[in-house]
């Protein structure tokens, strides 16, 4: 008897009922589309992708998808995403959050993700401000950038998320901007099929709280360098940007950790924990 063909899924098929409740224009609700198309370029079937987030606004990805999903703990969804994959390295792990979900209360879990290298796709929406809870500045926000909180900016320098990441070991640096969707989810999909820890900063602008950022799409450009796979020369590149340069900026050849005592998978681990 001949095997029944799945036919692959398009990129609806991986969006749920559920409307988002982003403000009309946040550069999330097209980061949303670029997670879909991916999955779709891939040829992924929901049941095998699990989305896990932190707390933010970009941490409601999940919800927004017919994969299995986890919207966890703020600065935590890549603890929780190791752990999945550890356990299921079967399943497909996409992990979503934002900057201050990322870099500041889960900056920690970040390096240590970097270094682990762990099979994972890490998307991280930056608007370079807090957008669930009213606006506070970031670790990525300007040392400049003047609000009722910050009268007189920061004066704190930014955090250097993919240089920080590639010191700490991620295997897979790229950054790619919300306004172009087909080109984040090429970008997204290279993440998910390079083996390893992958992470992809989304230029993604909060409208409401940063509505200069509405002059990104005039500012974002592709790279205009070849994907390198020394990460000193991604390094040095970054360093000397200007934060616009969109494209795969790094890819390397680091072998993924998967330890091989938890190889039997949830059902081994759960023995251990049987009352
Ligand atoms: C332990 C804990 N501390 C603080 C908060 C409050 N909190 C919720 S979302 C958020 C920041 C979200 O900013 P970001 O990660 O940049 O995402 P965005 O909303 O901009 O997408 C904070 C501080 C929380 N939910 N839990
Ligand atoms: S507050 Fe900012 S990040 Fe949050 S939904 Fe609105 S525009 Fe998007």
């Amino acid at each position: 008897m001949s095997a029944v063909a799945i036919a692959p899924l398009a990129a609806p098929a991986f969006k749920s009922d559920y409307s988002p409740i982003w403000c009309p224009g946040c550069g999330d609700y097209s980061v949303l589309s670029s997670f879909t198309k991916a999955f779709a370029q891939l040829g992924l079937r929901p049941e095998n992708v699990v989305v896990v987030s932190g707390i933010g606004c970009s941490s409601r990805i999940p919800a927004y998808t017919t994969c299995y999903g986890f919207h966890g703990v703020h600065g935590r969804a890549l603890a929780a995403a190791t752990g999945l994959k550890i356990a299921r390295p079967d399943l497909t792990v996409v992990v979503a959050g934002g900057d201050g979900d990322a870099y500041s209360i889960g900056g920690n879990h970040f390096l240590h993700a970097c270094r682990r290298n762990v099979d994972l796709t890490y998307v991280v929406m930056d608007n370079h401000v807090y957008g669930m809870t009213k606006g506070q500045p970031s670790p990525t926000t300007e040392s400049d950038w003047v609000s009722k909180l910050t009268p007189t900016g920061t004066g704190v320098r930014t955090f250097h998320p993919l240089v920080i990441a590639l010191a700490a070991g991620a295997n897979f640096v790229a950054r790619a901007f919300s306004g172009d969707p087909n080109g984040s989810a090429a970008i997204i999909a290279e993440a998910m099929r390079t083996p390893g820890f992958s992470f992809v900063e989304v230029l993604s602008p909060c409208v409401t709280f940063r509505p200069e950022q509405r002059e990104w799409k005039k500012q974002v450009r592709p790279a205009p360098v070849e994907t390198t796979d020394d990460p000193a020369r991604a390094v040095r590149r970054i360093m000397t940007d200007d934060g616009f340069n969109i494209g795969v900026l790094y890819k390397g050849n680091r072998k993924p950790y998967q330890p091989e005592t938890v190889t039997g998978g949830a059902a081994e681990l759960e023995k251990d924990f049987a009352l």
